[in-house]
């Protein structure tokens, strides 16, 4: 019987390989434990066409859910998100549901962790919590047409009184 013989320079890059491989389950561990990103739900489903009928969509904007949750529900068109402003607590869950009535948008809050895909046919899905009172600029970062650069609209945080 033979024993496998390993040259030196293979060992260190199996084990250069190996290390790589823990250093990034442990990058992806600390995102999605300490920095709480995880992947958008597109679980609930929704014709395009009738989301104007549709009654999670009818009246866009901010309402309080039973268990004093803030549920935020956004609509993105071309060129536009429904609605143009949008006002939650600091410091408080903020649960959002968005879809498009058109083509595929983003959903970016610049400088906080929500970011999402808005896909016709489905609701997107995410909850976060707003730790700093400000202004923000909510962006579409999936381009969408000609007037894609136009595509913005504004979330205002407040202070807990
Ligand atoms: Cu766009």
């Amino acid at each position: 019987m033979t024993t496998m013989r390993v040259g030196i320079y293979e060992r260190a890059w199996m084990w250069a390989a190996g290390v790589l491989i823990v250093l990034f389950l442990a990058m992806l561990g600390y995102a999605a434990v300490a920095q709480g990103l995880r992947p958008p739900s597109h679980i609930e489903t929704i014709d395009p066409r009738a989301v104007f009928d549709d009654p999670r969509f009818a009246n866009p904007g901010v309402t309080a859910g039973p268990d004093g949750r803030v549920i935020v529900t956004s609509l993105a068109m071309t060129f536009a998100f429904q609605p143009a402003e949008i006002r939650v607590p600091a410091n408080r869950p903020v649960s959002f549901g968005l879809t498009s009535s058109d083509v595929q948008h983003g959903f970016q809050i610049v400088g906080t962790n929500a970011n999402t895909m808005v896909i016709p046919g489905y609701v997107s899905e995410f909850t976060t919590v707003f730790k700093r009172a400000g202004e923000y600029l909510i962006v579409c970062n999936e381009y969408c047409g000609v007037g894609h650069h136009l595509m913005s609209s504004k979330l205002i945080v407040e202070a807990a009184p």
